[in-house]
């Protein structure tokens, strides 16, 4: 076995390393304060290639693997989430569906514009009623005189307000759902009857949006459908080959800011004094480090060994997968919980950044994917014939 990391991805880790230190963490307070991030800051990051880490270089991306991409993250997340989550859903569940199953015209028309950041794509699969059970979508489409009507309403859409386009998953066959009856259509903010909803209101993730997405009659053209005629009935495929994908990068950004909570805790328990010595010399407070040290180095091998995995085979590994986005963000959780204690009261202060990671990095084990439904996959893979 051969754990080191190539040379060019080396490299690339190293760049964005330098890019968080010098650039990204100085605001992460402020755009914790503002809810925004600012278009400068948009701007570097599109000069960077983030917007197009994973889209096939012929297209303008940087065309990087699955271990690639998930080094690349885990690096970005070690500063405010929000700044990882403006580009991930380009890179992921937004561009992916048109990635895998796209036509070329498709490829040719958003790809080149996705991967320079021009362009910001969003997922739009969940419903109020179809969250953890996406196939009870409610969204409907219908072809009417040669163009695609669709009507209905999502919610929790990541980048949603900020994205030009959605990959929208909507039934075109009722009696079917999962089975051949859900359409995944690429649909542009411009369309008659596509509009923005209302914006939500998070316990965390300040800087990155969710919204809601409303089609009212949406007006989509018949070459919209991803994948094209053929691939009508097929999207419930698509939304679960985009999930797989993306299930091992949300687990390298929680590996990546569980790695930065490590090393805020350690530098703190060195420096603060209490009954005259610092606290690190105290066994209780080793211990959580030793144990928080000890999950990462875990989580970390089983990251990178299905990254390399996926990259070795060049499909899905659709077990693994939900194994590492399981194990990786449930890990972190752990980890977020002993570096507030490691902190004390200043843990539940908001002048440190401990505070922020530890409501960030509870939505990592919602989305994309909540820990149950992770399991039920696991479950079924194992035991299916
Ligand atoms: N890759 C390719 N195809 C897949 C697949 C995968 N990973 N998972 C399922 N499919 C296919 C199945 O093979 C089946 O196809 P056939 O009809 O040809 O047999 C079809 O999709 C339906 O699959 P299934 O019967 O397993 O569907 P279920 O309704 O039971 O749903 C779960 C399966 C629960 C896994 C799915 O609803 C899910 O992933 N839910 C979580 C959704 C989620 O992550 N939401 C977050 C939103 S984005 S922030």
């Amino acid at each position: 076995m051969d754990y080191t990391i190539p040379e060019n991805l080396a490299l690339m880790v190293e760049t964005i390393r330098r890019f968080v230190k010098k650039d990204l963490d100085p605001i992460s307070q402020q755009v914790e304060k503002d809810d925004r991030i600012p278009d400068g800051i948009v701007e570097a990051m599109r000069e960077l290639g983030l917007f197009g880490l994973s889209i096939p270089e012929e297209f303008g991306g940087l065309g990087l693997g699955a271990l690639g991409e998930c080094l690349v993250y885990e690096e970005l997340s070690k500063t405010n989430a929000c700044f990882r989550t403006r580009v991930a859903t380009n890179n992921g569940i937004g561009s992916q569906g048109i990635v895998l199953d796209g036509t070329p015209e498709q490829k040719e028309r958003y790809l080149p514009r996705l991967a320079s950041g021009e362009w910001t794509a969003c997922f739009a699969l969940t419903e109020p009623e179809a969250g953890s059970d996406a196939a009870n979508i409610q969204t409907t489409a219908e072809l009417v005189e040669g163009r695609w009507l669709l009507n209905g309403r999502k919610h929790f859409i990541t980048n949603g307000s900020e994205s030009h386009v959605a990959t929208v998953f909507a039934l075109t066959d009722k009696s079917k759902r999962a089975k051949g009856g859900i359409t995944a259509f690429i649909v542009e903010k411009t369309y008659p009857g596509f509009s923005v909803g209302t914006i939500e209101s998070k316990m965390g993730m300040r800087g990155s949006h969710t919204c809601e997405l409303i089609f009212d009659n949406c007006e989509v053209p018949a070459e919209n459908v991803i994948g094209g005629q053929a691939k009508v009935g097929q999207g419930f495929k698509t939304a679960m080959k985009t999930l797989d994908k993306g299930r091992l990068t949300m687990a390298a950004s929680a590996l990546g800011a569980a790695q930065r909570l490590l090393e805020l805790s350690v530098d703190y328990a060195k420096q603060r004094v209490q009954f005259g010595r610092p606290i690190a010399e105290f066994q209780a407070v080793q211990f959580m480090l030793a144990d928080m040290a000890s999950q990462i180095y875990a989580a970390r091998q089983m990251l990178y060994h299905a990254a390399w995995l996926r990259d070795k085979r060049g499909s899905a590994v659709i077990k693994e997968a939900s194994m590492v986005k399981l194990f990786c963000t449930e890990m972190a959780g752990r980890v977020a919980d002993m570096a507030v204690q490691v902190h004390g009261g200043m843990g539940y202060m908001k002048d440190y950044p401990v505070e922020r990671f530890y409501r960030d990095l509870r939505l990592t084990r919602i989305y994309e994917g909540t820990s149950e439904i992770q399991r039920l996959v696991i479950a079924r893979e194992m035991l299916k014939a």
